[in-house]
């Protein structure tokens, strides 16, 4: 057994994280610099544009009609936002994800839906693909390490499935089971979490329209490391809410376990909502970092209550303590 001291470590504090990251920025500036670019490089690793190592099968989303699904931020690079990445199973470096997910399989794959719902079954993925329309949609995704990004999920609201599996009356949770196979997840060697990563949503949080059940990144398919072949993105939510690899949806009445709250409930709640007036025990939520964009100039921007998505999900907490239910 793992004591809560001994797993405090994990994510680390802010200021940790920072300087490795500057550095990176200021290497790839450098880079550029030798290659004779030197400042006309800077704008170019800003655009979503970078090329690409490894092109994935395309992935289109058409517009979205749901309030909120498009910010008008600018993108994160897609090569940030595919080789800065949280999969513990892949192991706890930002840098783990991109460099060991190649062992992931993500086909064939299936999700089986169970629990509170009189349409129980299993969903192969072709069967998801072409379950509900893909949309597209820009959202703002913060990490509760105090980063954030902002990245085009091709996918479709999780409330289209819900509505498929009819859930019973008592269903008012959802739980999201994700792959944990050691033949191909090197990182569940380490006793850092409980496998598998477990998350969790209130009913309503999970029919809301923006929480989407995502399958693409930047029009492709979703890399490995980032959740493939499908995951969660809840916006308003601290990043880890957002489930990578789900292979289980369960409908429950109760409140469900989740990993986070697991290893440190005094550190992590259930609902983890972003909210800059509540700190973690560690550290200010006050501000973030946008990845991508701290290189040599690098400003903290606010970070927004709901993380910015309040006028839209602002009603599912009205009358809650947030400091209590954090
Ligand atoms: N299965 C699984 N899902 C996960 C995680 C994880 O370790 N395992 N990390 C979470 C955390 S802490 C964050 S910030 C986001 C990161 O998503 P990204 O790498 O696509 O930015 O994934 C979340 N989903
Ligand atoms: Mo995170």
């Amino acid at each position: 057994m793992h004591h809560l001291k001994d797993r405090g470590f994990l994510h680390p504090v802010p200021s940790e994280i920072t300087p490795k990251h500057v550095f990176e920025a200021r290497r790839r500036l450098l880079q550029g610099a030798a290659a004779g670019a030197a400042f006309t490089a800077l704008p170019a690793l800003s655009q979503g544009s970078a090329p690409r190592p490894n092109k994935l099968a395309a992935l289109p989303g058409g517009k979205s009609a749901v309030a909120g699904a498009v910010v008008m931020d600018k993108l994160t690079p897609y090569a940030d936002a595919a080789s800065y990445n949280n999969f513990y199973e892949f192991g706890t470096d930002k840098s783990d994800p991109a460099r060991y997910a190649g062992t992931l399989k993500p086909r064939p794959w299936t999700v089986a839906v169970e629990g509170e719902v009189k349409k129980p079954g299993s969903f192969d993925l072709d069967a998801l693909l072409k379950l509900a329309p893909m949309e597209e949609r820009i959202y703002r995704l913060r990490c509760v390490e105090g980063w954030s990004m902002v990245v085009p999920w091709v996918g479709w609201s999780l409330a289209e499935l819900i509505k498929r599996v009819e859930p019973t009356g008592n269903a008012k949770f959802v739980q999201f089971v994700t792959l944990a196979d050691k033949a191909q997840m090197p990182g569940l060697r380490s006793s850092v979490l409980d496998w598998p990563y477990v998350e969790g949503l209130r009913m309503d949080e999970a029919m809301h329209p923006l929480t989407l059940l995502a399958f693409g990144m930047y029009g492709e398919v979703l890399p490995n490391q980032n959740g493939a072949p499908v995951r969660l993105v809840v916006p308003w939510k601290y990043g880890f809410k957002s489930a990578k690899s789900i292979v289980k949806i369960r409908f429950v009445d109760k409140q469900p376990k989740t990993s986070w709250e697991e290893a440190a409930s005094s550190e992590y709640g259930f609902y983890s909502n972003v909210n800059p007036k509540v700190d973690h025990p560690r550290w200010s939520q006050a501000s973030e970092r946008r990845i991508g964009e701290d290189g040599l100039f690098a400003k903290k921007r606010p970070t927004l209550m709901f993380n910015g998505y309040e006028p839209q999900v602002g009603q599912l907490y009205a009358g809650m303590d947030l400091k209590k239910f954090y």
